[in-house]
């Protein structure tokens, strides 16, 4: 099962919005073929193993990171694929939470007389499909909320300047990570002060863009700014409100970018109502790489699932320079947003906390 974990995460920034799968075939003591699911649209873990597989079957077992399928969708169901290979035994590391499978497949194996065995790596075969699990039951990305600061809590010094607080090998798990997220998101500040280009880039060259979200309620965007002049395959949406003049809304589409209009009673753009969209685009899971502001909004509407958040060793002191998270604040220590599952890493000497945002 760890090698079919493993081999899953090879469709990493290929597969989305469908779910990482690994599938790996044993007969004794030996791996006699394997296979995962290599891209959106294309054949099932399953059904690759299987096909990767020369030998009979009788006496082998499958082991698979989730339950195989049951539905007519893209492709035809593996559950009865499995059946009809003379596969015995499956091994499932988790129950497939998608409404359309959701414990049928493992029934359909059941009733053939094939032995089933569940929940043998639950937990790491979860932790992999995050982004689907979220997505296939709320219909909305999961939110990641990623920060990086100074031993003193400073994401910028007074005059604001930021490159780079983290060093090299952080920088670098950055762009992996967003290798693996469908989409990204800053506020109109960072578009503002820092004009990224919020695409993916990694050593070898390798990585698909994630699309690129700016929050920017009155779309202040200048035109020259860089998410709206790159060749790039992803999209570049900017979510605003109705009190964004048509004009620049039009200047906006004609460079290309997509425009989600969210209503507003506040003046802000609406966080909630705008995941609701961003997953009808299919778009399950979400990098927010801040700033404040923006940062402050997602942990208050309640929609960040996750957090990270690299602390470098440095100081830079100022009454004024900026922190993670803004906004208006709580007053409240009861009222904090607490992490569950704390994770610590070390890049060198920068250090990564992550947990997940306990519900409230
Ligand atoms: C995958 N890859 O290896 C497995 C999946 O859109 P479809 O028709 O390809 O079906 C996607 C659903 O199939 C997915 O949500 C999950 O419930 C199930 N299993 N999907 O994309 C795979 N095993
Ligand atoms: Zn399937």
């Amino acid at each position: 099962m760890r090698r079919a974990l493993d081999i899953a995460k090879e469709g990493r920034g290929q597969v989305s919005p469908n779910p990482l799968v690994g599938a790996v075939i044993v007969k004794g003591n030996r791996i006699i073929a394997e296979g995962y699911h290599e891209y959106y649209g294309g054949p099932h873990a399953e059904i690759n193993a299987l096909k990767n597989c020369h030998e009979n079957l009788e006496d082998a077992v499958m082991y698979v990171t989730l339950e195989p399928c049951s539905h007519y969708g893209k492709t035809p169901p593996c559950a009865e694929a499995i059946v009809e290979s003379g596969i015995k035994q499956v091994v499932v590391a988790m129950k497939d939470p998608n409404p359309l499978v959701a414990g049928k497949g493992i029934t359909i194996l059941k009733k053939k007389g094939i032995e089933v065995i569940t929940g043998v790596l639950e937990n790491e075969a979860k932790k992999l499909n995050e982004f689907f699990i979220k997505y296939i039951l709320e219909k909305k990305p999961f939110v990641i909320v990623k920060t990086a600061m100074t031993l003193d809590g400073k994401i910028a010094t007074v005059s604001g300047d930021s490159k780079w607080i983290t060093n090299k090998l952080s920088r670098a798990y950055v762009h992996d990570l967003r290798n693996q997220v469908a989409a990204i998101m800053v506020g109109i500040g960072t578009v503002l002060n820092d004009d990224p280009f919020l695409t993916s880039r990694l050593p070898d060259g390798r990585g698909a863009d994630p699309h690129r979200i700016v929050v920017d309620s009155t779309a202040q965007i200048p035109l020259s700014a860089k998410v709206l002049n790159i060749d790039s395959k992803a999209k570049t949406i900017i979510a605003t409100t109705e009190h964004t003049d048509s004009s620049k809304i039009s200047s906006l589409k004609a460079k290309g970018a997509e425009i989600i209009v969210t209503p507003n009673t506040t003046g802000k753009v609406d966080l909630s109502y705008l995941l609701s969209k961003l997953g009808e685009m299919k778009i399950d899971s979400l990098l927010i790489e801040g700033g404040g502001q923006l940062n402050f909004s997602a942990f208050n509407t309640n929609n960040v699932d996750k957090v990270l958040s690299f602390i470098s060793p440095k100081i830079i002191g100022g009454k004024k320079a900026i922190t993670p998270v803004a906004g208006q604040g709580i007053e409240c220590i009861n009222n904090a947003v607490n992490l569950t599952d704390i994770d610590i890493e070390r890049f060198q000497d920068d250090i990564l906390i992550s947990g997940y945002v306990k519900k409230r």
